[in-house]
């Protein structure tokens, strides 16, 4: 099942690609949907949600 996000920061689609090359970096076969007008991440991945969250947050992005 895809983890559901929402990803306050995500401000624009270069936001978007940092989050998803941030994802992918833990999970190459990660895929990515990000929207940053409704800041919803949906990521289907078999990392833990624990692993793309820290992923995320190292990036500069904050999970809410
Ligand atoms: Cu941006």
């Amino acid at each position: 099942m895809p983890l559901s996000l929402t990803v306050p920061n995500l401000a624009c689609s270069a936001c978007v690609e940092t989050v998803t090359k941030a994802i992918q970096a833990v999970d190459a076969t990660a895929q990515v949907a990000a929207d940053p007008k409704t800041k919803a991440v949906t990521v289907a991945t078999e990392a833990s949600e624990a692993d793309i969250k820290q992923a995320i947050a190292a990036a500069g992005y904050t999970v809410a």
